[in-house]
């Protein structure tokens, strides 16, 4: 193993309480960065990123907050100060301390997952070729874990901006973007399509940010709730994720392998006028119904951009409620507490729900007139109690600011 055992365990109480101390030093004499990023909603463009194709996410006021400064300056001659990367996060009870030298990307160490997104973007910019010095790292993030909120995102893009603003690096926005998306696909492996950070690092607030998935190309749209008098309302199921992870590979896998036996190179190529000839060429259910829902979902977020751009937020409900159809039916992705959380918003008058985010639990939202809001949320606590679920949270979202600077805030 390449941490160091004392600090990583037996040993880690008492360097906890040093650093505690130590850190008013760290403020005061050594530079400090502090980056915060988002976490997100998706408003719609449900699994049509790993596709090339089309997404409408908004990112959140809740976030993570990474502050990087030089290692050693007041470890007090302890063994990580001279060739070490130690990482800590608020909410974890243990430091994390790797050993900087002779990491190769082939052998890294296992570390606990949450871990891994913070040093997955220190070892992949060392790949690069950059000199990434010892440094001490903490995070401190107020995103519902499990929620389908994309608190990885948060997590792994204020990481990313913070370490690139405390060593210069001067990464554009392209190079921040690929690094944040390969730290979860290639140092995690988690096989996401990267809406998620893309949306983190460049959301901007009171906008939804239209994202083509193939270009990365990003444009804010005018997402004015509170002047349309709507609100979104989230409903965290808080449904425990059934084989989301694997579900999830499963799904992506499918559309690959569609877009292999329909001749394109993703489905992003599959428009919605071709849509009925694909499927005639293809002789597989499962796999009909994950193309008709990649395809049928760019189309809506394509439609719902559009209507925005023209004014029409109060009419983009139906498609919300369309896409959340798609996912339960075609592409087959909800749970009972997602589609429970949906019914019970539209029954009290929301103009349009949905599941948001990846699946098999989390999160839920209605476009709510603001004066129903109160109603609706008692409509979902309703539900869930009829139905024997836990209890959900409930709360507003609005669009806020990506990833920003923090540092001396
Ligand atoms: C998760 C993934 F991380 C995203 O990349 C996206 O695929 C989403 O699920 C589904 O739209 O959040």
């Amino acid at each position: 193993p390449k941490y160091d055992s004392d600090h990583w365990s037996i040993g880690c109480g008492y360097v906890w309480q040093q650093r505690l101390t130590q850190r008013k030093t760290v403020t005061r004499e050594a530079p400090v960065t502090s980056w915060f990023a988002p976490g997100r909603i998706n408003l719609i463009g449900e699994h049509t990123d790993y596709n090339d194709g089309f997404v409408l996410p908004f990112a959140l006021a809740v976030g993570c907050t990474t502050t990087v400064s030089a290692a050693g300056a007041g470890s007090a001659g302890s063994a990580e100060g001279s060739d070490a990367w130690t990482v800590r996060s608020v909410q974890q009870p243990d430091p994390v301390v790797v050993r900087r030298s002779g990491l190769r990307a082939t052998d890294l160490p296992d570390v606990p997952e949450w871990s891994r997104y913070v040093l997955g973007a220190l070892w992949l910019l060392t790949d690069r070729g950059i000199v990434v010095p010892p440094l001490e790292i903490e995070v401190d993030s107020d995103v519902p874990s499990g929620a389908g909120l994309s608190s990885s995102a948060a997590l792994v893009c204020s990481v990313a901006r913070a370490v690139d603003a405390h060593l210069g690096l001067g990464l554009d926005d392209d190079a921040l973007f690929a690094l944040t998306r390969d730290v979860e696909n290639d140092a995690v492996g988690a096989p996401t399509g990267g809406m998620d950070q893309l949306v983190s690092l460049r959301g901007e607030a009171g906008h939804a940010l239209f994202c083509d998935m193939r270009s990365h190309e990003t444009r804010s749209v005018p997402l004015d709730l509170g002047g349309s008098g709507l609100a979104v309302l989230v409903a965290d199921t808080r449904a425990p994720h059934r084989h989301s992870d694997g579900e999830y590979g499963a799904r992506r896998r499918g559309c690959e392998e569609a877009a292999r036996r329909l001749g394109v190179p993703a489905l992003r190529d599959v428009t919605a006028d071709d849509l009925d000839a694909a499927l005639e060429r293809l002789d597989d259910e499962e796999l009909t119904r994950y193309v008709r829902h990649v395809v049928t979902e760019d189309d809506r977020v394509l439609t719902v951009v559009r209507l925005l751009d023209g004014g029409g937020l109060a009419d983009i409900g139906p498609l919300l409620t369309a896409s959340h159809r798609s996912m339960r039916d075609d592409f087959r992705i909800t749970v009972p507490e997602v589609d429970t959380a949906v019914d019970a918003l539209l029954e009290a008058g929301a103009l349009g729900a949905r599941m948001t985010g990846g699946g098999f639990g989390g999160c839920v939202i209605g476009l709510v007139p603001e004066r129903t809001l109160d109603a609706a949320g008692d409509a979902v606590r309703r539900a869930f109690a009829d139905a024997g679920f836990g209890e959900p949270d409930l709360f507003t979202a609005a669009p806020s600011q990506g990833a920003h600077s923090v540092t001396g805030a």
